[in-house]
């Protein structure tokens, strides 16, 4: 297996949204993220990854974008960005930029161009369609709901949108799309980026034939029919050859739909694709019959089995990531864990699962001091999109969104994307003005300059947890093997090489589990309960990780 920075690196996903506003706008912004450089060095990661920053109407938070060479005004400037690179790169670290190019904004200038007329330069760039006896193209229901096509009375054809209406597909069966995107990436690492996390990359290329939905089961059309299209491969690889094959970058696409089947495609060292995929096997697990907003209980067994699965899928021949949760999903503690009474120890467990699988670790924002989900009472604090176009959904069936909030305290996307919590003080020391969403109040007890002061906390274990993972290359490229992996509350695996080898045990639970691993000469290195012993009674939530001597 090839060794490289990729591999042994930490990446730390920030939401510049909601990571720290300097402004006052209630917004955070570039220069929030560069006073802040240091803290996240001090983390000990070694890669940021930057959610959109360009210029964007943000009908979606900034995956909306209308122009892929310059900033969004809420967040700052071109010379702000240059400044955040270079801190970042004085520091030692690197960065990677978010590419939306599934689709851009309606208000970038090629859909303003495609859409005033049918024999318009730019009409390809997007995918018109006409309509069938009198309505849409096809029966298809887009990621946020409803139809997937907007009808245009100016040309009299439907355009498609698997998102937002205001986030209109590319058409990547023209070759001027695919060569704008190849100047998109190569103008942003000529300014010395060091790569990107491609969003829903796996739909880039569509089924010509946009038969009607095969299953009203959504994740079924998701990955059978919108992700994987005839030609996601060839495009992939065309953007390898042209541009990402002559930097020294990382990729990491994200790809609902891809399945284990798919995985070693999209990843395999042979392809000259992509580095790492994010797959979401674990992160929609729970998802029932209703889609998103219809959550069952997390399911421990397959939560474990997911990971072992792709394991054996990639270890020979391709490269995982592993990540709990990001701007798209609830809190990892909240939702993986617990945020009730054992939440200082369910979050520096799953920190320890994070940097202890084989893969590239993310971590994202606020998770390092176990910030947890919010339960806002009014509707009208919601923010996302997907979420208010659910309201609207029960809306139209005479429902009210009051009585539905419980699935969105539990999946919705908004739980991630609170404030940062950097102090107790006004806004959690996140904005002297209106923050854009309502901080978590929770803020009092959990907040960064709190877990400064305490060398016990969340926050200082993810420092010590995640040196532990660079002080030890066997976790970053040894063998994976799950031990007892039917056990109803313990995930435990041993991480070995020809040298050395260790066993991670974590107590999935509130109860204490006498665990028997049958493993002797074990030597406890990492632990997160501060009066931990070397036996394995494992208190609830209790983790720990053994040196496995011979
Ligand atoms: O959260 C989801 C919807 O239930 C996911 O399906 C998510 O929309 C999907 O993984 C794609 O996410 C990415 O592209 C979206 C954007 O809204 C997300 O924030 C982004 O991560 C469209 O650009």
């Amino acid at each position: 297996m090839t060794k490289t920075w990729w591999k042994e690196g930490v990446v730390y996903q920030i939401y510049p949204r909601s990571f720290n506003d300097t402004t006052g706008n209630g917004v955070g912004d570039i220069p929030g993220i560069i006073e802040k450089l240091d803290y996240i060095k001090s983390l000990g990661v070694d890669i940021i990854w930057l959610c959109p920053v360009y210029k964007s109407p943000n009908d979606d938070n900034g995956y909306d974008i209308a122009d892929y060479g310059n900033i969004m005004d809420e967040f700052g400037t071109m010379e702000d960005f240059d400044r955040l690179l270079a801190g970042i790169h004085d520091r030692g670290m690197k960065l990677i930029m978010d590419l939306v190019v599934n689709h851009s904004s309606d208000e970038h200038a090629w859909f303003e161009e495609s859409k005033k007329s049918k024999d318009n330069p730019y009409r390809d760039y997007y995918i018109w369609k006409t309509g069938v006896n009198g309505g849409p193209p096809n029966d298809w229901q887009g990621f946020f709901g409803g139809s997937t096509w907007e009808y245009d009375e100016n040309t009299e054809e439907y355009y498609l949108h698997m998102f937002t209406v205001k986030q209109p597909d590319l058409n990547w069966e023209n070759p001027k799309v695919r060569k704008e995107v190849q100047d998109i990436v190569r103008y942003w690492f000529e300014k010395g980026v060091d790569g990107f996390r491609m969003d829903v990359i796996s739909l880039i290329s569509k089924r010509p034939e946009y038969a009607n939905m095969i299953s009203p089961l959504f994740s079924e059309a998701v990955e059978k029919q919108y992700a994987n299209g005839p030609r996601i491969h060839e495009f992939l690889q065309e953007l390898n050859k042209e541009v990402l094959s002559q930097y020294d970058i990382m990729t990491v696409g994200e790809g609902p739909g891809i399945t284990l089947e798919h995985g070693l495609d999209y990843v395999g060292e042979d392809r000259n694709e992509l580095n790492m995929v994010f797959h979401f096997d674990h992160m929609f697990m729970n998802m029932g019959d209703g889609g998103r907003f219809d959550p069952l209980p997390i399911d421990f067994q397959e939560f474990k089995d997911v990971f072992t699965r792709w394991d054996e899928k990639l270890k020979d021949k391709g490269w995982g990531s592993i990540f709990l949760g990001n701007h798209d999903f609830p809190r990892m503690v909240s939702r993986f864990a617990t945020d009730g009474p054992h939440r200082d120890k369910a979050a520096k467990l799953l920190a320890t699962l994070l940097m202890t699988l084989r893969g590239t670790p993310y971590v994202y924002q606020g998770d390092e001091i176990g910030m947890t989900n919010i339960h806002f009472d009014d509707p009208k604090d919601y923010k996302d999109v997907e979420t208010l176009n659910w309201f609207r959904a029960l809306e139209a069936e005479g429902k009210d969104p009051k009585d539905h909030l419980q699935a969105v305290y539990d999946i919705g996307r908004d739980n991630a994307r609170t404030p940062i919590q950097w102090t107790d003080g006004k806004n959690a020391g996140f904005s002297d003005g209106e923050p854009w969403i309502k901080v978590n109040p929770n803020y009092s007890n959990i907040n960064v300059e709190d877990q400064e002061r305490n060398v016990n906390s969340i926050l200082n274990y993810f420092r010590k947890v995640i040196q532990f993972r660079k002080d030890h290359k066997t976790l970053v490229y040894g063998d994976y093997e799950p031990i007892q992996p039917n056990h109803p509350h313990i995930y435990a695996y041993r991480r070995f090489d020809e040298e050395n080898e260790y066993l991670v045990v974590l107590n999935f639970s509130d109860e204490t589990v006498d665990f028997d691993p049958i493993i002797t000469g074990l030597e406890l290195l990492i632990y997160n309960y501060t009066d931990a012993t070397e036996d394995l009674l494992m208190r609830p939530w209790e983790a720990k990780v053994f040196r496995v001597h011979d």
